[in-house]
């Protein structure tokens, strides 16, 4: 599709969330629990908040999403409309739009959002849809569900009225067909800051293999939220979930305490619940920095021979804005935009050299 069909797409697809919200909100007294959550997440916010996310491509996003605190929007407004930047970026093949495709040619979208109220939605193996993250909000927000899988997260999808997309751009149906010539899988570390846009190497935030954007943002107060999405590892098994749409795997956030993402093989990440773990050892006193660590030595100690080569990433904040990063292998990045709106890449400091 042609960018600017894109954009009307999701011109159109965003006006339809906001048309399905403000239909809600006349609902009036006495109505359910999905307007009640659309009320707690609507909490927080604002200018003045920090954003942290991972990789290279996490530094527009977190200006999309600062940019949203800016204009008034609650800390949940703030990071999907961060994590929407990669989502609908062609260029990047592992979030979204240009996402490249399971083993069948299908691309397949995992993504959650949850604000530290008790706001969680989340969705997996959705198709045809652009923004995962937009309809994992809309299961938080307008379902008693925290979390819809394929088929019926792509009917609901519909059924909210974000338009049906092919997401299979044509540079990524080439990448899987010159993948089914050897049908060789093998997760490559630190795919994300390879190339990014066929034939474009050099710039951040290309994945041959897989990637994600994780992102948490926290206000001027201590309230936090967080949302994750991918398309998850190319050229996966069909009906594969990895730990990015899984609260306390992808991304966890507890109020008074702070929260979590993981980038990387999810594989790894689910068998250890690893956001939530980062999260308890927050609560028990670790910085972010030491919490993510304790994580990611974790599987190491877990997982022995078994993690060789793989990446897993740690990123988290705490409410008091303190941030930690921590990977298996060197080359895991992360964006961290400060509260005057100021972003930097930082790369984590990793377990293993190689
Ligand atoms: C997954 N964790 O589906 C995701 C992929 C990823 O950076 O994060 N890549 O396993």
């Amino acid at each position: 599709m042609a960018r600017e069909g894109m954009e009307q797409t999701m011109q159109d697809e965003r006006r339809a969330f906001l048309g399905g919200i403000a239909s809600l909100a006349g609902i009036g007294a006495g109505v359910a629990a999905p307007v009640r959550a659309l009320a707690k997440a609507a909490m927080g916010g604002g200018s003045n908040a920090m954003i942290v996310s991972t990789w290279d491509f996490g530094a527009p996003a977190n200006d999309a999403a600062f940019a949203r605190g800016r204009s008034g929007g609650s800390l949940i407004d703030m990071v999907e409309a961060g994590v929407m930047v990669p989502e609908a970026d062609p260029n990047n093949h592992s979030v979204g739009y240009g996402g490249y495709p399971d083993r069948d040619g299908h691309v397949t979208l995992d993504a959650v959002i949850m604000d530290d109220a008790g706001g969680v939605g989340a969705v997996a193996a959705l198709e045809d849809t652009v923004h995962a993250i937009s309809v994992a909000r809309a299961v938080m927000e307008h379902t008693p569900h925290t979390f819809l899988v394929g088929e019926g997260a792509t009917r609901f999808a519909r059924d909210r009225g974000f338009p049906r997309v092919n997401l299979l751009t044509p540079e990524a149906e080439k990448a899987w067909r010159d993948w089914l010539k050897t049908q060789n899988y093998k997760p490559v570390a630190n795919s994300e800051t390879g190339t990014y846009g066929a034939g474009r190497p050099g710039t951040p935030g290309g994945a041959l293999d897989h990637d994600t954007i994780g992102m948490l943002a926290r206000d001027a107060s201590g309230r936090m939220a967080g949302a994750c999405t991918t398309s998850g590892m190319a050229f996966k098994m069909r009906g594969r979930v990895g730990d990015s749409p899984q609260v306390g795997s992808g991304l966890y956030v507890e109020r008074g305490v702070g929260g979590a993402t993981s980038t990387g093989l999810g594989e790894e990440v689910t068998r250890t619940v690893g956001t939530a773990r980062v999260v308890a050892s927050m609560r028990h006193g670790l910085s972010p920095q030491a919490a993510c660590e304790e994580a990611a030595k974790h599987i190491a100690s877990l997982r022995g021979d078994a993690i060789k080569g793989v990446q897993v990433g740690f990123l988290a904040m705490d409410t008091a804005g303190r941030v930690g990063a921590f990977c298996l292998l060197p080359g895991f990045t992360y964006a961290v935009t400060d509260a005057t709106g100021r972003t930097r890449v930082e790369k984590a400091p990793s377990l293993f050299r190689a």
